[in-house]
Order: structure tokens, then sequence, then C-alpha cells
């Protein structure tokens, strides 16, 4: 029989703390995936609140494009390609009406290389309560494409995006008065899940769209929320990251002009778009939104890939809602794509049906 040696047991002993270490970490391991599963899960489960037939009368009613064009749009209405005066105003301008509604505005500022050189770029980052364990996120790129003037015409990309960003602080301006009041009154202390309105940089290409000249923005903030641990604590212990604190990325773009259609594109947030399409019947029933054939006709004719912002995000399993207008406007990417080409008709309806989602969404009847 052999006797164990000195070294033979020290060995057994290192054997076994490396092993139950090993088992431990697995079990943490296990512990965290699970944990984050049933995290994950409650995006799943979330459900919309109808608003009563009386407070949806009331809010349709309260809309103005009047007022939606001259607080919002016309200030986005101009050049604001990255590096420009235009792109710094409408910058200031997004920072400073959030911050009015209530908001609380961060800014995710970088510098990457691009076909023209080195660029800064900001994305503005607004939540109406940054403490929520979750976030439905709600975004459009402010940038607009470098395009070389005619005639001393220049592009200022009404509907991309200037109208999608204007609609975004409309939404900010409606849900802000809804929490301050709601706080007040004490009707809710705290919320689930908080609004979070992104206006994405650089989502354009310098010179032409390939991975590499697009997204700038996009791709920078996926990858940042990506490798953040949640605000909360013990959620960042249980290897839930910022990410994953996103209910869904809803992308609004290529909106304004007349007869918008929307298809359901991604099957992860096929619940959501249901339920613009059930807003949209019933504002139709009561009278509240013009004729028109339908802005949410369902899936698509045949299977569609749209290059855009949701990219980093979808690649990264966060459910995509993508409100982009198919088949594209006709001046899309040309100098027409300005004022002129608006339809404050459809942009007033596609504006009541929002507000209403996020309303709903929220839970702010
Ligand atoms: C949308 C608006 N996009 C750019 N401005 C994205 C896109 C680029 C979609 C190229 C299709 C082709
Ligand atoms: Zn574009």
């Amino acid at each position: 029989m052999q006797v164990p040696t000195l070294y033979s047991c020290a060995h057994a002993l290192a054997l076994l703390l490396v092993t139950s270490l090993a088992l431990m970490t697995s079990s943490v391991d296990s512990h965290a995936n699970s944990k984050r599963e049933e995290f994950l899960q409650k995006r799943k489960v979330h459900k919309l609140k109808a608003l009563t037939h009386q407070a949806m009368r009331r809010l349709a009613s309260l809309n103005s494009y009047e007022h939606f064009y001259s607080t919002y749009l016309k200030n986005i209405l101009r050049v604001r390609v990255p590096g420009t005066v235009g792109h710094h105003e409408v910058k200031q301008f997004l920072k400073s009406t959030l911050r009015d509604s209530g908001w609380t505005v961060k800014e995710d500022e970088f510098i990457s290389p691009t076909p023209l050189g080195n660029k800064k770029f900001t994305n503005i980052v607004a939540t109406l309560d940054d403490t929520t364990d979750r976030k439905l996120a709600i975004a459009a790129h402010y940038d607009s494409k470098l395009m070389t003037p005619e005639n001393d015409k220049y592009f200022i990309a009404a509907t991309d995006s200037a109208v999608p960003c204007a609609l975004m602080l409309d939404l900010a301006r409606v849900l802000g008065d809804k929490y301050i009041e709601k706080r007040k009154t004490g009707e809710i202390q705290s919320l689930d899940v908080s609004p979070m309105l992104i206006f994405l940089d650089g989502e354009e290409a310098f010179v032409n769209w390939q991975r590499n000249d697009s997204i700038y923005g996009a791709r920078h903030l996926a990858e940042i929320l990506e490798h953040a641990p949640h605000d909360n604590e013990v959620h960042a212990r249980e290897a839930i990251s910022s990410l994953d604190a996103m209910d869904a990325f809803v992308l609004l773009d290529l909106i304004g002009a007349k007869n918008p259609q929307f298809f359901d594109l991604h099957d992860s947030t096929t619940n959501l778009y249901q339920h613009l399409q059930g807003i949209e019947q019933r504002l139709t029933e009561v009278g509240k939104i013009g004729a028109h054939l339908r802005y949410f006709p369902g899936k698509p004719p045949g299977p569609l890939g749209v290059e855009d912002d949701h990219i980093p995000f979808l690649e990264r399993g966060v459910p995509i809602l993508h409100l982009i207008t198919i088949p594209f406007p006709s001046v899309w990417h040309t100098l027409q794509d300005d004022e002129e080409v608006l339809d404050p008709q459809s942009i007033e309806d596609l504006r009541k049906i929002l507000h209403q989602f996020v309303l709903e969404y929220f839970h702010f009847d």
C-alpha cells in the first residue's frame, strides 16, 4: 500500500479546493443567468393599459400642428451635419427642450474615425425617471446627411429625421406633463418602466453607406450600454446590463411625407405593433384621425431588411419596433426633402397615435 506523501496530500487538497471553487462559481453563474432570464421575461409580459374613450377623445382634441411646427419642428429644419454650427445648435435645442419638459439628460460624446477624418459625435439620452429597473427606448437620428447644395438650396432632411425628432420632443412634453401631474397628486411614487428618448448622432454615411461609415452613434451607444452594469446594484450583481434594461428599441425614421405606411418588421415586437393597429382603429372609429388607407397594415408582403440605427441593438438581442415608412418617401436623400414635402394631416394623425401609445405603455391615464 502506498503511504500518501505530504506532497500528494497537499495536491489532493488543492484539487478539492479548485473543484469546489469551480462548482461554486458555476452555481453563482447559473444563479445569475436564471435571474437575468427572469428579468428579461418582464419585457415580454408587460401589459399596456388602454385609455378610456373619454381620455382618448380629450387627448386627441388637444393637438395642434401649428404648435408642433413652431415649437419643435421649425428649430430642427436646418443643415445639421456633424461638425457644423447647425448641428451644434440643434443639439443644444434638443437638450434644453428636454430639460424644460422635466427630463434628465445625459450625453454620450465620442470621437470616431470616418472617411473624412476623425469626427466628434454626441448621442443625447433622456429619461423621465432614471432609477427605474426598465426603460422603453424611443429613438431617431438628429444628424443630417452631407450633401452638396445646388443653387443655394441646402439639404435639410425634413423626413430624415427632423420630423421624427420633433415628434419625440412632443412626446417628451406630453409624458413630462403627465408625470409631474401624477407625482403632485401622489398617484405615482415611482415607475416600473421609464420612457427613454434617444437622439442618435451620425446615422448618415459621409461617403458610402457601409458598416464602418454609418450609424456611428447607434454603434457606440449599444456597445456602451451592453458593457455597463445595470444602475441597480442588485441587478448588476446578477449580470444584468444597462442594455438588458431596455424593454424594446422603437426607432422612428423617414416620417412626414404623404401616405406613410409602417409594416410589422420584427416578430419580437408584433405585440406592440398590434397595439398601434388597435389605437389606429379606435381613433378612426371616434373620428379623431383623418381618412387614410391604413398607417399600420401588418406584416410586409415579403421579407424586408432595412439598414438603420436599430442594427447594433438588434444584434444584441433587444426587441426592435422599426417605424420607418415603406416605401421610402420619393424625396429620400434628395434636396427636395424639405418643408414643402411635409403632410400636416398624416403627421398630426401619427402624433395622436404615438401619444396614445406611450400613455398606454406607461399607464399614464
Ligand atoms: C435611413 C434614412 N437610412 C438613411 N437615412 C438608412 C438607409 C441607408 C436605408 C441606405 C437604406 C439604404
Ligand atoms: Zn438618410
